[in-house]
């Protein structure tokens, strides 16, 4: 029986200031969700979004409220083993809140993996890999220094696949810092950029166009999430990959990027799809469509990345690999284990649902409170 769902805001300072075009972060704020169940078994899920409302349309304290508020007395009581069960009560009983409701699933099929002793890749169609590419953001708003934090990341064998976030400045001062980088990294790397939506269709075309004859790999959202014809116009014009990320909030936008031809990959994040199993069809649409695949996050903490990190293990096909770096970006952990993070690769964990333990001092030291 799920006993008691509670909510935990825990304020960590990044390890430098991490620009996007939407906000300038300086902490990151993780919403952790710990469910406890009359068995003894108690499971972990992550709802970490970026920069309160300035990326997407819930809020770490809003996240919280609904839960406390809406979500636990709905669930408290359910049978705790029967995760579809609950999560399709929650589904039809609360609109929207994807992110809430991630967490929630993921803590549940935690405890319900841990209840079974079977890592939480099995629970979501077993794994076909152990360890999966990570992707580094660069995002110091300095052109020498990310330069610098690039060639430290190969050195370590860290990251060589490097993502620049972009949209913030002019397209032609943009374009100036992603080629240079580019230049300085030759073919070591994969140089990728992420507008987060902020370049009109016109920037879009000029700007892709001098990214892609200068030797850049993927295109991340380059214009405003509802604006599909223009997505899927750059997606035919250009041979450069163009991704979706904003853009998909589930299932059934994926479904209808697909039918507009808009996108050559997928971001899928479990958050911003509503869960573990909705991220889940979200990638099976792509696999469906010959859309490629890439592990996306939210700059979550070790939860929500060894969340993803199970859901990337179990896809045929993930050739865009991921950028499951969040906890790296932190300057607390607050795992009792760090994920392991090795030859450019996150190794997926093998100990039983997560596979990762949360330090409840650790994490009782940086709540909010
Ligand atoms: C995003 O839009 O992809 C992921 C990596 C990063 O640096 O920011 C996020 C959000
Ligand atoms: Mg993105």
């Amino acid at each position: 029986m799920i006993q008691k769902i509670e909510t935990i805001l825990a304020d960590v300072p990044t390890i430098r200031p991490h620009k996007l075009s939407v906000a300038t972060m300086h902490t990151q704020t993780l919403v952790l969700v710990k469910v406890q169940c009359a068995d003894g078994i108690i499971g972990w899920g992550e709802a970490t979004t970026i920069g309160g409302l300035n990326y997407g349309d819930e809020s770490p304290e809003s996240i919280k409220t609904n839960i406390d508020t809406y979500i636990a007395p709905l669930l408290v009581g359910m049978e705790a083993s029967q995760v579809a069960k609950a999560m399709a009560k929650l589904r039809k009983t609360i609109q929207g809140n994807r992110f809430a409701k991630c967490a929630v699933e993921t803590a549940l099929l935690d405890a319900q993996a841990r209840r079974l002793n079977v890592p939480l890749s099995e629970l979501l169609g077993g794994r076909v890999r152990d360890a999966l590419p990570v992707a580094w953001t660069l995002a110091s708003g300095d052109t020498q220094k990310d330069i610098a934090e690039a060639e430290r990341m190969l050195e370590a064998r860290r990251h060589r696949i490097f993502k620049l976030k972009i949209g913030l400045r002019s397209v032609i001062d943009d374009v100036a810092h992603v080629l240079a980088i580019k230049r300085a990294l030759g073919n070591a790397a994969s140089v990728r950029v992420d507008v987060n939506q902020a370049w009109s269709e016109l920037d879009a075309v000029r700007g892709i166009a001098a990214l892609e004859s200068g030797g850049v790999d993927l295109i991340e959202q380059p214009v405003k999430a509802g604006n599909v014809a223009a997505l899927a116009r750059l997606k035919q014009r250009f041979d450069v990959a163009i991704m979706a990320d904003e853009a998909l909030h589930g299932p059934i936008d994926a479904l209808a990027l697909a039918k507009s031809d808009a996108a050559d990959v997928y971001a899928v994040k479990i958050a911003q799809s509503g869960g573990l199993l909705p991220a889940r069809d979200v990638a099976t649409v792509a696999q469906l469509e010959g859309i490629g695949l890439y592990g996306g996050t939210m700059l979550e903490g070790g939860i929500g990345t060894a969340a993803t990190a199970h859901l990337c293990s179990t896809f045929d096909d993930l050739a865009w690999g991921t950028e499951l770096f969040g906890p790296l970006l932190l300057t607390e952990e607050v795992l009792r284990e760090p994920l392991v993070y090795r030859d450019f690769m996150l190794q997926v964990p093998t100990g039983p649902g997560l596979g990762v333990e949360i330090d409840n001092d650790k994490l009782r030291s940086l709540q909010r409170k």
